[in-house]
């Protein structure tokens, strides 16, 4: 029986909430983001705006340079945590089994509704109506047997989208896409496999193991296999309040270097003593970011046997931090967080 998983992505999320606050804006282009004075870079554009070229991270003053009569709206950070709470509410009133990935994205897995395909779109359906009745947004979803071509799907129909891969379809679905389509594959990594002749993901489906290590190491077997269409990876449920954990704000923001990879340490040596003195161990590890410009994102990692030791903790993070951090990026925060907490004696799943 396979797995189905969902991963529904609100559509232009903080140029919505802005045009579903003020009806002024809506059927409007609008720009998220400070003004061109304060050097500041656009959050998100909405899909009005988009056409003309603007996109998030673009530089503000370049932004309503392409589209003059954009309306440009600073954020509202309250009222998108707000907003995003909502969206989870109803995600995870539709299964209880949600990953959130960021404000407005989540895995969800449906596989215990038992629809399975071609039923599981209906089920997608159903979704993206909840969320319209709940919150006026409309969320894109893609689904699948796994999570690489859930996430995948999902950006392929946006606005307002929905696309369900059909079990036995994953590895054909994904081998015309560009490499980059493919999650842990950033601009680096792409320059890399392009530079090797890795145009494809197909051309990475049929690599030899050999040629694709000698480009991107250790993680060749599994980029292989994600490329094939093959991904394991569960949906994974971040139990906030069963977590210890430690974050820090920064007082000026920091790229990814000596200081930050400090941080990182000096947090996960504070998680692993307050695991070790209440005698627990970890089997999930979650990195918090937040970015200079307010966005947050959390990336987890799993591991069957329970960990505590600062150095273990640490590597993980590390690996994390390493997945998602690129160049030019500013953090304002980061977070260490220990989830699914088991006595480190019994190896039993501890309930605080
Ligand atoms: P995304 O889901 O990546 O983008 P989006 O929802 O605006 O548009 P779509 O999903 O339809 O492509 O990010 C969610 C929010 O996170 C976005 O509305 C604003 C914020 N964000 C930033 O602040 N900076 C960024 O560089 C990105 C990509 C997003
Ligand atoms: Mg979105």
């Amino acid at each position: 029986m396979p797995r189905w998983i969902l991963h529904a992505d609100v559509d232009a999320f903080y140029a919505s909430v802005e045009q579903l606050d003020n009806p002024e804006l809506r059927g409007k282009p609008v720009v998220v983001g400070g003004p061109p004075e304060a050097r500041a870079v656009v959050t998100t554009a909405s899909y009005e705006a988009r056409p003309f070229g603007i996109h998030s991270a673009m530089p503000m003053s370049r932004a309503l340079r392409l589209c003059p009569q954009a309306v440009r709206v600073s954020p509202r950070f309250d009222r998108y945590g707000e907003v995003s709470r909502q969206v989870m509410d109803v995600f995870r009133a539709f299964t209880p089994l949600i990953e959130p990935l960021s404000l407005d994205e989540a895995f969800l897995d449906v596989t215990e509704r038992g629809r399975g395909f071609p039923a599981v779109e209906s089920l997608a359906r159903e979704l993206k109506a909840k969320v319209l009745k709940a919150t006026y947004l409309t969320v894109s979803i893609g689904g699948g047997t796994n999570k690489t071509v859930a996430k995948i799907a999902s950006d392929m129909r946006k606005p307002d989208g929905l696309l369900i891969v059909p079990p036995g379809e994953e590895a054909s679905f994904l081998s015309p896409l560009p490499v980059r389509a493919l999650p842990g594959v950033g601009p680096r990594a792409e320059a890399m496999l392009l530079q090797a002749g890795f145009r494809t993901v197909g051309d990475l489906a049929q690599a030899a193991e050999s040629r694709l290590e000698a480009v991107v190491g250790s993680r060749a077997a599994i980029l292989r296999e994600t490329a094939q269409g093959i991904d394991d990876r569960r949906v994974e449920e971040v139990h906030e309040r069963k977590s210890v954990g430690a974050e820090t704000t920064f007082p000026r923001d920091l790229a990814d270097g000596p200081e930050l990879r400090e941080e990182l340490r000096r947090l996960a040596v504070s998680v692993s003593r307050r695991l070790s003195d209440k005698g627990l161990g970890a089997r999930t590890i979650v990195l918090k970011l937040r970015y200079a410009n307010f966005r947050t994102i959390t990336r987890q990692t799993s591991r069957a046997q329970p960990m505590a030791e600062p150095e273990e903790l640490l590597s993980q993070a590390e690996a994390l931090l390493g997945g998602v951090a690129r160049d030019g990026d500013r953090f304002r925060l980061i977070g260490v967080h220990a989830g699914k907490l088991v006595d480190a004696e019994s190896g039993q799943l501890s309930l605080i």
